[in-house]
């Protein structure tokens, strides 16, 4: 018989192949996945903060699949309610979620879950941080009151969280410390400056966060 399954099952034996022209079936496969020991860890992480200050670009920056977003026009509608003075250039917003996954040390895999910035959307807040492991809360230092609805909110819930300032240029740069300080960010909570346009910066921040919440966690 010609069939290809019958061909290839006679070329193989015991996982090593005997034709030329056969790939090792390991051949393209990292060490990691090779790795039987290492099942690949799958967690939950919220990027939240006030309307407009980098969350959809973070998930964007980071994600390794194409991001899932939910973004709708902004239209003079809502002019009273959503302040665009720090961004002019934005014209969406949030209206569900974002979604986006990264792989971290091979085998950390992290789905990241963007939240809507608006106030009328926060009603889903709590079914988007089912299950997470922590919470990146992204400030801007023009506007530092929007973050404190989500302070509040992982305070309260006791979701550990860490403060990524995203630096705007042309805004002015204050150190962690003195962002910490406005805050009143409790000294175990990591405090960061960051751009949530670059892809490392990004990264360190999640670095930052799934170290902070592994300290945080009750062995
Ligand atoms: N200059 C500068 N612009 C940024 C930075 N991060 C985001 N932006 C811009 O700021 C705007 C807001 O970004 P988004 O990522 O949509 O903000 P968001 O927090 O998801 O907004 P909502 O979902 O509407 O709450 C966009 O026009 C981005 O291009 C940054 O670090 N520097
Ligand atoms: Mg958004």
């Amino acid at each position: 018989m010609d069939s290809v399954v019958s061909d290839a099952a006679a070329s193989v034996v015991g996982g090593i192949p005997l034709v030329a022209g056969f790939t090792e079936p390991d051949e393209d496969l990292k060490a990691w996945q090779t790795d039987r020991t290492r099942a690949p860890v799958a967690t939950k992480i919220v990027v939240a903060g006030g309307f407009g200050v980098g969350k959809t670009t973070l998930v964007t920056t980071v994600s390794e699949i194409t991001p899932l977003q939910t973004e709708a026009l902004m239209t003079e509608a809502s002019e009273e309610t959503d302040d665009l003075t720090a961004t002019p250039g934005k014209l969406t917003t949030t209206v569900a979620m974002d979604f986006g996954r990264i792989t971290l040390d091979d085998d950390l895999v992290l789905y990241l879950f963007g939240t809507p910035g608006q106030q009328r959307f926060w009603f889903m807040w709590d079914d988007l941080v089912r299950g997470a492991i922590g919470a990146v809360v992204l400030a801007d230092t023009r506007r530092l009151k929007d973050c404190f609805p989500a302070l509040d909110y992982f305070e309260s819930c006791g979701l550990p969280y860490v403060v990524a300032v995203n630096h705007f240029e042309g805004s002015e740069l204050f150190e962690p410390d003195d962002v910490r300080e406005a805050l009143t960010i409790p000294a175990h909570v990591p405090v960061m400056i960051m751009d949530a346009r670059r892809r490392i910066s990004a990264i360190e921040t999640l670095l930052a966060l799934v170290g902070h919440a592994l300290d945080e966690t009750p062995e």
